[in-house]
């Protein structure tokens, strides 16, 4: 039986640069000629994808906080069962555009839903599966919402305040701090030069793990 893969998270708020940065962890898990699998969430899988439409999109009716925390962990519950679990139990580490640390700074930050309510459905939902290493892309939100402004049309969350971003980045700091061994946080404002030597550092003493 192959050993089980890592699972690697990469968060940050708007703009951070993940899309950016994952081509380096991509980059970094050929080299090594690890086996991977990339994926994002909300999405992932056809039916989760369908999710994230709902999720995203602009709609006259307002979308209540509680519907986007449950669909949240709906889009989830079928991207674990469908494509997460069997690849890391085929030995392929999982490179995931997003996971839980966002629900907690998104729906729990954000929008100020309870802690617990979110715990409650991690466990529920996820059981005991927990990223090995979340990259915690971090920048001013100035500086992301700057980068991110010079897309097109913008989704249902980009519409959101400063303050919301605000309370998202300093939900996910919160989260770096309680627990240091799993988070790595990587300051994003920076030359990407110097951004991809600090992931490619964090990679290879994963390796040492995996
Ligand atoms: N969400 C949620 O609420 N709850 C949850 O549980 C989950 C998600 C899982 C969709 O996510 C939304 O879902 C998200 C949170 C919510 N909404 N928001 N906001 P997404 O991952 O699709 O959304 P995103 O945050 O909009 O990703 P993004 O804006 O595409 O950002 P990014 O991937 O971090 O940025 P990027 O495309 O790599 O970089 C942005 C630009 O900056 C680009 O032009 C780069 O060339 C440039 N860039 C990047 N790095 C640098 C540096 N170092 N210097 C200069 N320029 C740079």
């Amino acid at each position: 039986m192959s050993k089980r893969g890592l699972f690697i998270t990469v968060e940050g708020g708007e703009g951070v640069g993940k899309s950016t940065n994952i081509a380096v962890v991509e980059d970094w898990l050929r080299g090594q000629g690890i086996g991977y699998q990339l994926t994002r969430e909300p999405g992932g899988t056809p039916l989760a994808e369908q999710l994230r439409g709902l999720l995203l999109e602009q709609r006259e009716e307002s979308m209540a906080p509680m519907t986007e925390l449950l669909l949240m962990f709906a889009a989830r519950a079928q991207h674990i069962q469908q494509v997460i679990e069997p690849a890391l139990a085929t030995g392929h580490w999982v490179v995931c555009d997003r996971f839980t640390d966002a629900t907690y700074a998104y729906q729990g930050g954000g929008r100020d839903l309870p802690r617990d309510w979110i715990s409650s459905l991690e466990s529920l939902v996820q059981g005991a599966l927990r990223p090995d290493l979340t990259l915690l892309l971090d920048a001013p939100v100035e500086v992301g919402l700057s980068r991110a402004g010079q897309r097109g049309a913008l989704d249902r969350f980009e519409q959101e305040q400063r303050g919301f971003f605000e309370r998202v980045r300093a939900c996910y700091l919160e989260r770096a701090q309680e627990e240091p061994e799993r988070f790595k946080v990587v300051d994003t404002d920076r030359p990407l030069e110097a951004i991809a030597g600090e992931i490619r550092e964090v990679l290879a003493a994963l390796g040492g793990q995996g």
